[in-house]
């Protein structure tokens, strides 16, 4: 594959898991999942993760999923580039994946002493991919080695912070997110 074919591919492959949390950060709120716990005297996970963003997150993922995989033959053609299409595993693994490395994150911030919304460089940008990427991987392990080559785990793994910098800072400008991380 060119390296163009093998970006285009590795990114309509991600989408399901970049849309969840730019779906909880419009749908959050409520109630968070770590209930206002604490421990060793700070929130588990904090307010920023709640169930509804979570679910609704979720859900956005997995949806997209399905839709991109019955407009893939009819965008292929047109743009004369293979893309890959999703099972319905395949697209909850990477959705629900997505919403757990967020999550996990937001532990290991609240371990690592900072607050809620505070950045955590390398780890804003990749926590969801690692979590998508590894529920993919068990949800759906033969559709996840056809799909994620090592070309595209690269291409991934490159081009996802980059436009992760890129959305948050639109959601901050659009006034939709507190801080552009
Ligand atoms: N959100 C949510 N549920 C999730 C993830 C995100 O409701 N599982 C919503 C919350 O309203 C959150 C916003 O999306 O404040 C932005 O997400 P994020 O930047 O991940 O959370 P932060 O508030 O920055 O919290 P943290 O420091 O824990 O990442
Ligand atoms: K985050
Ligand atoms: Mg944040």
């Amino acid at each position: 594959m060119e390296t163009v074919d093998t970006v285009v591919w590795a990114l309509w492959a991600m989408l399901p898991a970049y849309i969840p949390n730019n779906a909880a950060v419009l749908a959050g709120g409520g109630r968070p999942i770590d209930g206002g716990r604490t421990w060793g005297g700070r929130r588990v996970l904090g307010d920023g993760k709640t169930w509804r963003g979570t679910l609704i997150g979720t859900v956005a993922g997995t949806l997209l999923a399905l839709g991109l995989t019955q407009i893939a033959p009819s965008v292929s053609a047109a743009l004369g580039a293979d893309l890959p299409t999703f099972s319905l595993r395949a697209g909850f693994g990477l959705a629900f994946g997505a919403m757990l490395g967020d999550i996990g994150a937001s532990f290991l911030k609240r371990r690592t002493g900072r607050e809620r919304g505070a950045a955590f460089p390398g780890l804003d940008q990749l926590d969801f991919v690692v979590g998508a990427l590894l529920c993919a991987l068990v949800a759906a392990p033969s559709w996840f080695t056809e799909t994620f080559t090592l070309p595209v785990l690269v291409a991934v793994v490159v081009a996802t912070p980059v436009l992760h910098v890129v959305t948050n800072g639109i959601a901050y400008l659009l006034g939709l997110k507190n801080e552009p991380w």
